[in-house]
């Protein structure tokens, strides 16, 4: 991955990850980035001019069958970060084929045109802490049953067992990030934390005046986007295959997040958030915390920004930005 002429395809390049992932493998100056977007147009303004005049940009939809057989013999890649997917966990329990058919589905058409038309390729699967679901077993490392119990967890599932097999079976580089929640200004609004500092900050400038939320005492195991882009990208540097957890190791619920965000504007949270059911879903993972003990042996991967230093950076950002 050192050599200057290679190749890296992200999809999903205006999301979080694919974003950071692209910023630092273009700031690293060592490989061609091209990105994978839907359109053009939209993705262009949400990646910024600085980004997108460094890389190549392709487009295609994960919808379509032959997209990445269409894809590899003309973008050549030597790894493929992919990232693109319908990521949203409350939305593919109301609706689950979606997420069943991109989230699920496309990565396996994409194994099988890697082991078809270019078996060297390395290929980065973003897994989820969604797999371990309904475990009692707490904190989660790499040993740990699998036991999702969400349509998204279902689909992640699913192709962190493909990624394991076709290794196993055709000796390929594919390679498991499985990743716990993972935040900063560029999460997507309908997260609960990016969704809870943006209303901080509409309420501290009187642009808002309430927050509807689902359940305040869930637990989530939250780390800084970029820190675990970092270790997206030490995975599939690394000398062989394997599945590494990227995660804290400390939990927080969605209470402590909110009197983190409003804090940091002076607000009192209790005053400003009410809960409104059609936000809180029938099911959740039962305590979702990493253990990312491997990850910090093997690659010496660490998340190095706290969860007081997330918070303060994602709601400064916010506020800065409406103002
Ligand atoms: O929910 C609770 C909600 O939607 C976090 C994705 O990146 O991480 C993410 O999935 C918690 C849950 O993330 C609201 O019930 C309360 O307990 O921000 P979230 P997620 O479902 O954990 C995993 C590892 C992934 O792989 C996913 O792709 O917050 N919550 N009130 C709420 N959640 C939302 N969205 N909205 C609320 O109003």
């Amino acid at each position: 991955m050192s050599d200057k002429k290679k190749t890296v395809l992200i999809t999903g390049i205006s999301g979080q990850d694919g974003y950071y992932i692209a910023s630092q493998l273009v700031a690293a100056g060592e490989c061609r980035v091209v990105g994978l977007v839907m359109n053009s147009e939209l993705e262009r303004s949400l990646v910024g001019e600085e980004l997108w005049s460094q890389i190549d940009v392709v487009e295609g939809e994960l919808s379509d069958s032959e997209l990445f057989n269409r894809l590899l013999p003309e973008v050549k890649p030597d790894a493929i970060f992919h990232l693109a997917a319908l990521s949203h966990v409350g939305q593919s329990i109301k609706d689950p084929m979606p997420t069943m058919q991109i989230t699920g589905f496309a990565p396996i058409r994409l194994l099988e045109a890697v082991r078809t038309q270019s078996p060297q390729t390395r290929v980065l699967f973003p897994a989820s802490a969604e797999i371990f679901g309904r475990t009692q077993i707490s904190p989660q490392d790499e040993s740990v049953p699998l036991n999702p119990c969400t349509p998204y967890g279902v689909a992640k599932t699913l192709v962190y067992s493909a990624a394991r097999c076709w290794r196993l079976n055709y000796g390929m580089f594919v390679s498991n990030a499985i990743l716990f929640n993972h935040e900063s200004p560029r999460r997507g609004e309908n997260f609960v934390t990016r969704k809870i500092t943006l209303a901080a900050a509409r309420i501290a400038r009187g642009m808002q005046k309430e927050l509807f939320l689902g359940n305040l005492d869930s637990r989530r195991d939250w780390g800084w986007a970029p820190d675990y882009a970092e270790g997206m990208r030490m995975i599939i540097e690394h000398d062989t295959p394997d599945d590494f957890v990227l995660a804290t190791g400390i939990s927080h619920s969605v209470r402590e997040f909110c009197a983190a965000a409003f804090g940091y504007l002076d607000l009192d949270w209790e005053k400003y958030v009410r809960v409104d059911p059609a936000f809180v879903r029938p099911n959740e993972p039962v305590q979702p915390v990493g253990n990312p003990a491997r990850a910090r042996s093997v690659l010496g991967w660490s998340n190095k920004t706290s969860f007081e230093q997330m918070v303060e950076q994602m709601v400064r950002f916010d506020y800065e930005r409406l103002g």
